[in-house]
């Protein structure tokens, strides 16, 4: 049974978000306000594909990425980490969109830099080893192209 909170989170989560909120997030992203717009779509659909909650939870994250919720993947399962930026085990849709601006053709190269070496550096040790490179590279720039090809953006 949920309690009042997470009630009450659930139902802030369920709103859509507004106009203003949209402009903000392409003000503070890479992305401008219609593709935000497309975003909030794609967003809606991975994001009710098993809980229809305005959240996306792992499953539907591996869903969408490798269309397997229960599947063990390392590559889906870290880019979960860092998408989840609040680290609550859920990705709202401003962590979404501010994930994926990342791999946005205007972001600077060196924010994409940066979230390729969180990415890879498994460990948080501040070193990628050179095992995890190979398993990463090889899906990494797939999986990006995909989620920015259903959204229609074109690199
Ligand atoms: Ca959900
Ligand atoms: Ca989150």
């Amino acid at each position: 049974m949920h309690s009042i909170k997470s009630c009450f989170c659930l139902l802030k989560a369920r709103n859509s978000p507004r106009f203003e909120d949209h402009a903000i997030l392409a003000a503070e992203t890479t992305f401008n306000v219609n593709e935000v717009e497309a975003l909030h779509v794609l967003f809606q659909q991975l994001s009710s594909s098993i809980i229809d909650d305005g959240l996306i939870h792992k499953e539907e994250f591996k869903l969408a990425l490798i269309n397997s919720e229960s599947k063990n993947n390392l590559f889906a399962d870290r880019l979960f980490e860092l998408f989840d930026l609040k680290n609550n085990g859920v990705i709202e849709f401003e962590e979404f969109v501010r994930s994926l601006s990342i791999f946005h053709p205007d972001t600077p190269d060196g924010d994409k830099i940066a979230f390729a070496f969180r990415l890879y550096d498994l460990n948080h040790t501040g070193y990628i080893e050179h095992d995890e490179v190979n398993t990463f590279a090889r899906s990494l720039t797939l999986f990006c192209l995909i989620f920015l090809w259903k959204v229609g953006i074109r690199v």
